[in-house]
């Protein structure tokens, strides 16, 4: 059989419709078939833990981290490297025959419970347990969403796991849904119900992430975060994970390397935790997708602590280092499991035979206004809604992307009336947040929460308001959402915005590829969602002429 991949998982897949010679972000089929086949035998393990719950049997909290670690080592181009891959297969193979053995009934558990192989079968099983495995197209999307929603949980699990956190009840909930997109008995009508659930513990593990990022490091407060570079030699740590971040600043204190962050990791900034270290320099660059020009000229190596990132060149392929869930071949990967110290001593070594960052741009972005933040201001919101002097708040949350069609974003944020404000969170704030928008009465026009799984404190504000004001339904507020997209972790915010009711969301800038006619149709009719038009139509639809 040819070697064929088939992923529609992100935004930017080929044509919109699916990567089938090699990923857009990079991926190679060899790669894409041993992440399908670990997400098969991830439902595998998961079929066999629900069934362990179902006999009151315990499930290891270890168990729980192989399933979200699984699922995050495959969301859009966090990891690269095959051979890491490989060897979370054979771990999860092993790991599933174990809890197996426990089991009591095996009558109702699925083939992938049962399937095991050494590495010369992996490429054969993963050529016929990929997407298209499931024919009916309907239910082929349902599955896809469910499953693609559930990365984005595991993702944001893993991170509450990090600062020890867990939620039992929300792991058995992803390891019963992952199973029961293997089980061919249930109907579209069951997967809807699935899709909706998916959502409500979307919100669960938000909150939990939010009060795992708090409790550690204190409620993000209104920052000014410098964008320019300081003399000394500089570590850039990209991704998601603040546990790591925490622990490259203490080890670097007294170095005389500077810490800066990029992309996602930028709402560090905002938590006091950080604020004590003094080579805590700034944030340098831009969205995730820039990395290629601002990592050569950064200079210093770098960590990619989770996605996203683009396939390194030579130049600075030897600076670049992963850990967690990241992963790409010939960079070194740093170790470390929950609760473990991570050394990263061979980084901050490289760092000091490296030149000092080159200086890309200065000034300022200013950020922090998660749920608390806003709160402590919300009198002044209330007064300044009330006046008129805030007409809309505008949610322009999510991802960033390489598409053209984003500029978009850029232009709706400049183009947007005077006085309306922008809530964001995630990368896809890098498209307006340098533009001088300016401020209403001393509130900022962009409010930036933080990192995309920080969209928990847009909807904690927009329940506030929605308290405050009276309301009995969230969409009576002044509120639109205008959501921009990438990959998995954003289908998890979609889902949880769907559960807390929040109809009429414009999605861009496409829809995904892997909703069929027919599921988005669903999502048409029962929630309003829909994609995006011209700047100049978008305007007119929200604010009227
Ligand atoms: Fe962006 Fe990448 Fe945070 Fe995503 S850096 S695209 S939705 O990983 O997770 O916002
Ligand atoms: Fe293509 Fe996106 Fe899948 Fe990468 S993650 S292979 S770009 S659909």
């Amino acid at each position: 059989m040819e070697n064929r991949m088939f992923c529609y998982q992100c935004q930017e897949t080929a044509g919109c419709r699916g990567c089938t010679q090699v990923g857009v972000c990079g991926k190679k089929p060899e790669v894409a078939a041993m992440q399908d086949l670990l997400v098969y035998v991830t439902k595998g393990l998961s079929a066999v833990t629900t069934q362990l719950r179902g006999e009151k049997k315990e499930v290891p909290a270890e168990v729980n981290h192989m399933v979200t670690y699984n699922m995050f080592v495959t969301i859009t181009n966090a990891n690269f490297d095959r051979d890491a891959i490989v060897e979370d297969i054979k771990d999860t193979l092993k790991v599933k025959e174990m809890m197996l053995a426990k089991v009591n009934d095996i009558s109702t558990l699925p083939q992938a419970a049962f399937w095991s192989d050494d590495e010369n079968g992996f490429e054969e099983k993963a050529r016929r347990v990929g997407v298209m495995s499931t024919e009916n197209e309907d239910i082929r999307s349902l599955r896809e969403l469910i499953t693609y929603g559930l990365k984005g949980m595991a993702a944001y699990s893993k991170h509450a796991n990090t600062l020890l956190r867990d939620n039992e009840d929300a792991d058995a909930f992803i390891q019963r849904t992952l199973a029961a997109t293997l089980d061919d008995s249930l109907s579209v009508g069951e997967l809807v119900e699935l899709v909706l659930e998916t959502g409500k513990y979307g919100v669960d593990i938000m909150a939990l992430l939010d009060e795992a990022n708090t409790g550690a490091y204190g409620d993000p407060q209104m920052t000014r975060v410098n964008i320019g570079v300081r003399k000394n030699p500089g570590i850039l740590i990209s991704g998601h994970d603040l546990r790591d971040l925490e622990m490259l600043l203490e080890q670097t204190q007294g170095t005389g390397v500077d810490v800066y962050t990029h992309s996602e990791m930028l709402p560090a900034h905002y938590y006091p935790a950080f604020r004590k270290y003094e080579n805590f320099a700034g944030n340098y660059g831009n969205a995730w997708w820039k990395q290629k020009e601002e990592f050569e000229s950064f200079n210093g190596p770098i960590l990619m602590t989770t996605n996203c990132i683009v396939p390194p060149k030579d130049s600075y392929k030897d600076r670049m280092y992963t850990t967690g869930a990241a992963g790409y071949p010939g960079c070194r990967h740093i170790a470390g499991e929950i609760g473990e110290h991570k050394d990263f001593s061979a980084i901050i070594e490289h760092a000091r035979r490296c030149e000092p960052p080159v200086e890309i741009e200065t000034g300022e972005i200013v950020g922090g206004f998660a749920h608390a933040q806003v709160l402590a201001l919300a009198d002044k919101i209330v007064d300044a809604v009330k006046s008129g002097a805030i007409r809309k708040f505008v949610v322009m949350a999510g991802c960033d992307g390489r598409m053209k069609s984003r500029d978009y974003y850029t232009e709706f944020a400049k183009a947007l009336p005077e006085d309306t404000v922008i809530l964001t969170a995630g990368c896809a704030k890098y498209r307006y947040n340098k533009l001088d928008l300016g401020d209403i009465g001393g509130i900022p026009r962009v409010l930036d929460a933080g990192q995309c799984n920080d969209s928990y404190s847009l909807a904690v504000i927009a329940l506030k308001l929605k308290e405050v004001f009276g309301l009995d339904d969230i969409n009576d507020l002044p509120i639109v959402y205008n959501i921009a997209w990438y990959e998995q972790k954003a289908v998890i915010v979609l889902l949880a915005l769907l559960y807390l009711g929040v109809k009429d969301i414009h999605l861009g800038p496409t829809l995904p590829a892997f909703l069929s006619p027919n599921v988005a149709k669903v999502l048409v009719e029962n929630f309003g969602i829909s994609g995006i038009g011209t700047v100049e139509d978008d305007m007119e639809l929200f604010f009227g002429k």
